[in-house]
């Protein structure tokens, strides 16, 4: 009997579980994503997928029967997690991909297209902070200068983890060929919201993603002593960056339809009993419309320097990544959702490697039922019966575009 989802996502099941927080923390380059790359690099081996790391530290597993790897159908997503995420957020692309490999194989329908499966690096960067780093490598969409310059929370480079992994950092960059060979990409990914179980279906088609990006808000003031300092003495960061999360919350709620998040502080040094000399905070911004995107970010800004102020203390604000908002190729999103019984066609808020490759391959979502609508969070679910049709419905997309002739596939 051939492998199911469900089975599949129980052999990693205990990877990477995060006791302190819930969830799982699979960070890119950490011992829980290497053990899972390790996994899924098995079980391409053992469907006769021939696999290899490319410059940036993507998987390609290769269906390629003929030797030639032109004019590809590619489907896959990512393993590394936020911290305390879900079990299904990149897991279920990359093993509904495996299991619609067997699906195409026992239908007859893998012949001499050459397809592949790919895993893309820090999808979610929580480990360096710039999202769908593999695929903007891949895509020139960040500068391999600033891509291995780029820190963890301990200082250590991105150039160093990729090299104690294997990779050697001066290929790290853009990369025409792998690009060039890709004739469509589909990503199946498990739905980050209530949209399906609201419509009572089970798989829908992607349209669109939400422009988003993440900045940097360091607002210093003096560190000084939480007993020996009298409250008028102070020039306490904490308290501006208190002030101004509140702020944010307000800012984003006059602008409807934006989405603005402080889920990460970092106070220096963070004693107990210390008043910070300095605090970080990463805000999390979203709006269908770049241009709103823009404006409640510079009014983030505005409010930071303001409060900071008022707090005796100073603020930057500094952009560390920005994806704008994708529409996906209507064509091939409508025969997707075609093929796919009229499934229907949402929108979502979070970013994917699908929304990086957009622009220079024919691209395409599908996202599966998710009953809890929480995501990046424990929560997060899928259940067995709608994750084996993810697979089903990712065959279906693949045995479509595999058939469709290089010119017709958008
Ligand atoms: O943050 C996001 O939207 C995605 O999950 N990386
Ligand atoms: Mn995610
Ligand atoms: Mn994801």
């Amino acid at each position: 009997m051939s492998d199911t989802v469900a089975g599949l996502l129980a052999e990693i099941a205990d990877v990477g579980r995060d006791p302190q927080r819930g969830g799982y923390s699979r960070l890119v380059h950490s011992s829980a994503e290497h053990e899972l790359r390790e996994w899924f690099v098995a079980h391409a081996e053992r469907r006769g997928l021939e696999v290899e790391v490319d410059r940036n530290g993507a998987i390609w597993a290769w269906h390629a029967p003929g030797g030639s790897r032109d004019d590809a159908v590619v489907t896959g997503s990512h393993l590394d997690s936020v911290p305390g995420g879900g079990a299904y957020d990149g897991p279920l692309g990359v093993v509904a991909a495996l299991v619609a490999v067997d699906l195409l194989r026992e239908r007859g329908a893998l012949g001499e297209r050459p397809l592949a499966v790919t895993v893309f690096p820090e999808e979610e960067g929580s480990r360096f902070g710039v999202a769908c780093l593999g695929s903007r490598l891949m895509t020139g969409a960040i500068s391999p200068d600033r891509a291995r310059a780029l820190t963890d929370v301990d200082g250590r480079t991105f150039a160093e983890v990729v090299a104690a992994g294997g990779l050697d950092p001066e290929r790290l960059g853009p990369d025409r060929e792998a690009l060039g060979r890709m004739a469509a990409f589909v990503e199946v990914h498990v739905e980050q919201g209530r949209g399906l179980v609201d419509l009572d279906r089970p798989i829908a088609v992607a349209s669109s993603i939400l422009g988003h990006g993440r900045w940097r808000v360091s607002i210093t003031g003096e560190g000084n002593h939480a007993g020996t300092t009298l409250m008028a003495d102070r020039r306490d960061p904490m308290v501006a960056t208190g002030r101004l999360v509140a702020a944010i919350r307000d800012l984003a709620r006059r602008h409807p339809g934006a989405r603005a998040t402080v889920g990460r502080l970092v106070p220096t040094p963070g004693g107990t009993n210390v008043i910070a000399s300095r605090v970080d905070a990463w805000v999390d911004v979203r709006h269908p419309d770049d241009v709103v995107t823009n404006v409640v970010v510079e009014q983030i800004r505005e409010a930071a320097s303001l409060l900071a102020a008022e707090e005796g203390c100073a603020a930057t604000m500094v952009e560390e990544s920005f994806s704008p908002t994708v529409d996906f190729d209507a064509g091939l999103r409508d025969s997707l959702a075609a093929t796919l019984g009229d499934a229907p066609v949402l929108g979502t808020g979070a970013g994917h490697d699908a929304g990086i490759l957009k622009d220079h391959v024919p691209t395409a979502m599908l996202f599966v039922r998710n009953p809890t609508g929480v995501s990046h969070a424990p929560g997060e679910h899928v259940d067995d019966a709608d994750a084996e049709e993810g697979a089903g419905a990712l065959a279906d997309a693949l045995e479509h575009l595999l058939q469709l002739g290089a010119d017709s596939r958008t």
